[in-house]
């Protein structure tokens, strides 16, 4: 066996040869892949904030970038093993933003509609980027290009594709799959899949 088929997978988690789902499904909200081109998409960030901005793509990919590899984890039990991202640490973007005290909380919201929400100490790693390459191409629209957000340790639905905008804030809203049972911590390696107080 090579090293990497022994590569250890989260409790409950098969690993799968690539993204697979390529927009069939997994949606929320619709099948339709949004296809923002680059140039028409804009991300805002704004809530309980000292600095609220808005960045073109120009803007963006001005931003200073980080790389780093690492495993993607759906809560429904397939793992893609070493994806390799490019894209700007959500830390940047806090930084600039300058959160007030007590915005402990992060709200996404995507082009789909598809909400999900963190806590910003959950969002400070140093692979928790808003991603707008992998594998060494630009970000395909089918897996949420041109930008994505990636947070490695937790479920996917914690990855929100297609992100426009981050509102900062001292409160968060329940996410869409969180709000219909799946858990809000959303911890792979601790397999916290459901929340039962949600699901009866
Ligand atoms: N905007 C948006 N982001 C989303 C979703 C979605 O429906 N809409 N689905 C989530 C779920 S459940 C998964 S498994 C992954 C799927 O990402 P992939 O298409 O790159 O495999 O995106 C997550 N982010
Ligand atoms: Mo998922």
């Amino acid at each position: 066996m090579s090293p990497k088929s022994e590569k250890k997978v989260p409790p409950g988690q098969e690993p799968i040869r690539a993204i697979l789902r390529w927009g069939i499904d997994h949606h929320g909200i619709s099948n339709e892949i949004p296809r923002i081109s680059p140039e028409k998409w804009a991300l805002t960030v704004e809530g309980q904030v000292e600095n609220p901005f808005k960045l073109n793509w120009k803007e963006f990919l001005e931003l200073p970038h980080v790389e780093s590899s690492n495993d993607f984890h759906c809560v429904e039990g397939w793992s893609v093993l070493d994806c390799h991202w490019k894209g700007v640490l959500f830390k940047t973007i806090a930084e600039r933003a300058e959160p007030k005290k007590g915005s402990d909380y992060v709200n996404f919201e995507c082009s789909d509609e598809y909400t999900t929400s963190l806590e910003m100490a959950d969002l400070m790693g140093e692979e928790t980027m808003l991603a707008y390459q992998l594998n060494g191409k630009p970000l395909a629209p089918e897996l949420g290009g041109p930008v994505r957000l990636i947070v490695p340790s937790k479920y996917a639905y914690k990855s929100p594709m297609w992100v426009t905008k981050i509102v900062i804030a001292s409160w968060k809203l329940l996410g869409f799959w969180e709000l219909r049972g799946y858990n809000d911590r959303a911890e792979a390696w601790k397999n916290m899949r459901f929340d039962r107080r949600l699901r009866q």
